[in-house]
């Protein structure tokens, strides 16, 4: 039983605030045929590279997948070859949200607003690009989306991608909050090991991407969080098992 009050909500983007990784995938092959790369990632192929999270680092994955013996190459290097297609796809990905090719999840807009209101902090923790954050949360909520979050954790500030736990433990110290006083919501299995790295307590809304990860571990699975209230959380919260001592980690 959790005898901390709960004082903040923590989101992770993709999949768990909106269902982005349909534009995502469009985005990535939209910036492989851009460099005239054959490259295709299908809706199955794409499922498993989101084992990999980071879209760069996805991409160096996937290629070294298809080319085994990846070397540095026409001395631009494997490097430069992935900023590029990241900064291609990336760019895409902005103009097809904001020509309104994503909408957030049920429920997310409402609690956020209500939580809002009733005095939780807010904050995000997630392994996207910061631009990718700013075009959704924009199109989404509006040009003051900004002002409903204390704390924003991303792939800039966190290089050390989900599954670890780096983009929780740096927003709990931003928050200055211990983790028995916050619950995480996620998408993914990746997501939900990260959190539960940082001792947070996680609320799972699966998506078509990630419906059969092993969410071992949840506080409550849901289809989505229509019709999930403050209350609610504030209930669940109080029956979440205090966590486990986390291991000491070396620095
Ligand atoms: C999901 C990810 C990201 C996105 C693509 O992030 O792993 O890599 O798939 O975005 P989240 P980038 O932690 O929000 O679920 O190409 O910017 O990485
Ligand atoms: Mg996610």
């Amino acid at each position: 039983m959790s005898a901390t009050a709960l004082q903040a909500l923590i989101f992770d983007v993709d999949g768990t605030l909106a269902d982005t990784e349909s534009a995502h995938r469009a985005a990535f092959n939209q910036a492989f045929a851009e460099v005239g790369r054959d490259w295709f990632w299908d809706e199955a192929l794409y499922t498993q590279l989101l084992e990999v999270s980071g879209g760069k680092e996805r991409i160096l994955h996937y290629w070294r997948q298809v080319q085994p013996d990846l070397q540095d190459i026409n001395g631009t290097g494997v490097r430069d070859t992935v900023e590029r297609l990241h900064a291609l796809k990336t760019a895409a990905y902005e103009r097809a949200v904001q020509c309104g090719a994503v909408q957030l999840r049920p429920g997310v807009l409402r609690l956020i607003e209500s939580a809002s209101q009733g005095g939780l902090q807010l904050a995000i923790a997630t392994t996207t690009s910061p631009v990718n954050i700013i075009a959704l949360l924009r199109s989404a909520i509006g040009p003051d989306w900004r002002q409903y979050f204390t704390v924003i954790e991303d792939a800039s500030t966190a290089p050390s991608k989900k599954p670890h736990p780096q983009v929780y433990l740096q927003t709990l110290q931003r928050l200055n909050l211990p983790a028995t006083a916050c619950l995480a919501f996620e998408d993914s299995a990746n997501g939900l090991k990260a959190a539960c790295g940082a001792s947070l307590a996680t609320l799972i809304t699966p998506n078509s991407f990630t419906a059969h990860h092993d969410f071992t571990g949840a506080l409550r699975i849901l289809p989505n969080l229509q019709g999930t209230t403050v209350a609610h959380l504030r209930a669940w919260h109080a029956e979440a098992p205090a966590p486990l001592p986390q291991p000491t980690r070396p620095s």
